[in-house]
């Protein structure tokens, strides 16, 4: 009998900090902005590292979508879109972030290192 209190005192103390958070998190959907630092909806972050872009592939939706472009390299990257509407040079080291307004998946390569390539996946 003393196990089912103890239980019960346990299930009890659960509901009672369930109650106290009132933060409503449970219906956040995907991944937190914790995660994401400052990237809003709608945003994508790409690194390249030992000349592959990570990831490879990027899913974003339909519309604009903000891409944050990290080179950790110590040699200068481009990002370019197999259809050249986007052509970012990414220095080494450097950081940028640019906007890219898709209807439909595309491949993106660096012109420095063609072996370097990735696909924005539209959803
Ligand atoms: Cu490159």
């Amino acid at each position: 009998m003393a196990m089912v209190i103890a239980v019960l005192a346990l299930a009890l103390t659960l509901v009672a900090a369930g109650c106290s958070s009132d933060s409503g998190d449970e219906e956040s959907p995907g991944p937190t902005d914790e995660e994401s630092g400052d990237l809003a909806p709608g945003s994508a972050a790409i690194n390249i590292v030992d000349l592959t872009f990570e990831p490879t592939t990027i899913t974003v939706a339909s519309g604009e979508t903000d891409i944050a472009i990290t080179n950790a390299d110590t040699v200068d990257h481009t990002f370019t879109l197999d259809d050249d509407s986007v052509d970012q040079a990414v220095a080494a080291g450097e950081n940028v972030t640019i906007t890219v307004d898709l209807s439909a998946s595309v491949g993106f390569h660096c012109v420095i290192h063609p072996a370097m390539t990735g696909m924005l996946q539209v959803a």
